[in-house]
């Protein structure tokens, strides 16, 4: 068996709009006078708008109809999409350039795992949209991370099985969903549990690494 595809998440690994998304929601927790730090915060990466905002009213035990949920969650997004307005192709994290250009080189193909709604804005802003053989629509999902059905369905969209695959994230929840759904995993950050590998950042990616650990995987399954 050869690593046929590598599947990216977005914020926090392709770029850190995961910060982006930390200063929209603190605004709003400001608002409605929940606490929130980054160590809360790290409960919502990978985690759909709506199941955010669902933590955040659970945190300040507070209760809000329907109407007010959406009209929150709205308003987080227009703030979110302001910050996106900044964000250009310098922002793409180190070393994931280059990843992306060898990968093409080597004849493997990438795909998108991304949660977040804004996905192919934030790729348009980064000059990126066209890099990608496949993107999770968000729209289509029915479970955020862990849950591993986003990286099942970029397997699928990519025509592969899921032992074919590397996925990269920067959350547990998206380490979770990657492994769950039977894929290597592999971490960028510190305090992540449960990945194959952990790498304290970006810059030390690169498509030798990611298909040595493959090989190895693969092989002692073999055995
Ligand atoms: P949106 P990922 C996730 O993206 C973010 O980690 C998470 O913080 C955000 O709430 C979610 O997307 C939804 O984003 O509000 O833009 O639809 O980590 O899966 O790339
Ligand atoms: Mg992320």
């Amino acid at each position: 068996m050869t690593l046929q595809a590598i599947i990216f998440d977005l914020d926090g690994v392709i770029t850190d709009t995961a910060h982006f998304h930390y200063l929209a929601w603190k605004e709003l927790a400001d608002e409605l006078g929940v606490p929130f730090d980054e160590a809360f915060n790290e409960q919502l990466k990978g985690v759909s708008r709506m199941d955010s905002l669902e933590l955040i009213l659970e945190r300040g035990n507070l209760t809000m109809s329907a109407e007010d949920k959406e009209r929150y969650a709205a308003q987080k997004n227009t703030h979110y999409v302001k910050l996106l307005e900044n964000l250009t192709p310098t922002d793409i994290l180190p070393g994931i350039a280059e990843l992306l250009t060898d990968l093409k080189e080597r004849g493997l193909r990438c795909a998108l795992a991304s949660v977040s709604k804004n996905a192919p804005t934030v790729l348009k802003a980064l000059d990126l949209l066209d890099t990608f053989d496949f993107v999770v629509d968000a729209a289509i999902l029915k479970n955020s991370k862990p849950d591993p059905e986003i990286f099942v369905r970029a397997c699928s969209g990519l025509g592969i099985s899921v032992n074919e695959a590397v996925g990269i994230e920067d959350a547990q929840a998206g380490i979770e969903s990657i492994n769950r759904a039977g894929i290597i995993s592999v971490g960028i950050g510190s305090g992540l549990k449960h990945a194959d590998m952990t790498l304290a950042g970006t810059s030390l990616l690169s498509l030798g690494l990611l298909d040595q650990l493959y090989q190895t995987i693969v092989s002692r399954e073999t055995i």
